[in-house]
């Protein structure tokens, strides 16, 4: 959607049809997280509307996406009452996962178009009913809304970080992130308005990546705020690259979510391997020997370099980076270790298992 420019032409779609909409991890900002048919992210860390929308349709309109393991976890399970109509440019793509009802090859911002103006001739006649649909769909909204709770160690929450520097940039600002919980919780709780405001590794999810797509964006496009949204491990694999930024002049800023681990590892070590912890550590952040120390290591390459461990401190610390412009911006987040990402579905099983939080999962809930 986001490389055929076509979320001009989805939007009138998605209003005459009415239909729910959902963005993938690579889509995020193809429909407006405003817009109030958004339903959010599906997929392992997906919105419970989201996740279970898709799992409940009688049709899927699958645009450019193509049906990955982390948006539909058990394939043979997933969305098992649909028909699906799957459009890509690849014809690769149409049935390699999940047998299409309706095969369509074509650049989305075309075929957009037809499909809209079919639904219409149809529609003038039957126009379908779907307000039983949105009154379930409203329900999962409204009790399953996206959230976290307060880290019990004392130690600042990351997704409070990383919403607030969705808030104080704006939906104009570019958000790269690199792979793990930290690229989880920016897809979630910051809220993407236009395309290409999002930039992320999904697929490969190749650790490393925001640094260097931060500095890309920012070259492109020099009037907005970028922001590489990156983790500790992440950040370890390319910040040597904040030496061209600086020696050319490329004011990136970078927010290291550092809770001094691999963090996404270490949650599935929490969840699936009773807590024994292997090779997570990384000595980065709170009451560690902090190697390397990022501030020293960011001023080391000519930046503006800000620790953070209190949440009244992180509004400040994102103001002076949003004003800073003569040079790239590191800021130390030192953040919880604990915090997780949910809601969740374990891998391998069916979405309807999906957990809004530990022990919690809405759909099994339901049927009780
Ligand atoms: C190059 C590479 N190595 C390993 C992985 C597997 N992996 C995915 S997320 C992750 C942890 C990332 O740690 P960090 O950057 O600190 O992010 P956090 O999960 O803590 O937010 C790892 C090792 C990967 N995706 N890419
Ligand atoms: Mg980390």
């Amino acid at each position: 959607m986001i490389r055929a420019q076509a979320a001009d032409e989805l939007r009138t779609l998605a209003e005459s049809t009415g239909a729910p909409v959902v963005t993938t991890l690579m889509a995020r900002g193809a429909f407006p997280d405003s817009h109030p048919q958004h339903l959010g992210m599906p997929g392992m860390h997906g919105t419970v509307p989201a996740v279970l929308a898709l799992q409940e349709a009688d049709l899927l309109v699958s645009l450019g996406a193509r049906f990955d393991d982390r948006v539909t976890g058990k394939a043979a399970l997933f969305a098992p009452n649909a028909q699906v109509v799957h459009v890509d440019i690849d014809p690769a793509e149409i049935s390699k996962i999940r047998t299409a009802d309706v095969p369509i090859v074509g650049d989305l911002k075309d075929v957009l178009v037809d499909l809209d103006g079919a639904f219409r001739a149809v529609s003038a006649t039957t126009k379908p009913d779907i307000a039983e649909w949105w009154s379930f769909l409203e329900g999962l909204r409204d009790e399953f809304p996206l959230g976290y709770t307060q880290p019990s160690d004392g130690l600042m929450s990351p997704q409070y970080v990383i919403q607030r520097i969705g808030e104080l940039t704006g939906p104009e600002g570019v958000f790269a992130a690199g792979v793990g919980q930290h690229q989880m919780w920016a897809a979630q709780f910051i809220k993407y308005e236009r395309p290409n405001a999002w930039l992320n590794s999904g697929g490969a999810g190749t650790m490393g990546y925001s640094v260097p797509a931060a500095m890309g964006a920012k070259v492109a496009q020099p009037d907005r705020h970028v922001w590489a949204i990156d983790g500790d491990g992440c950040f370890q694999m390319t910040n040597q690259e904040l030496a061209t930024c600086t020696i050319n002049n490329i004011p990136i800023k970078v927010a290291i979510i550092n809770n001094s681990s691999l963090g996404m590892v270490r949650q599935w070590q929490t969840l699936f391997y009773d807590g024994r912890y292997s090779n997570t550590d990384l000595n980065t952040g709170h009451d560690t020997v902090r190697i390397p120390d990022f501030v020293k290591l960011a001023e080391a390459y000519g930046c503006l370099a800000i620790r953070v461990e209190k949440e009244e401190d992180v509004d400040a610390a994102i103001k002076t980076a949003l004003e800073t412009n003569d040079r790239p911006v590191v800021i130390d987040f030192v953040v919880s270790a604990d915090a997780m990402v949910w809601p969740m579905v374990p891998q391998g099983v069916s979405n309807s298992y999906v957990q809004y939080a530990r022990d919690h999962a809405p759909a099994f809930d339901q049927e009780d």
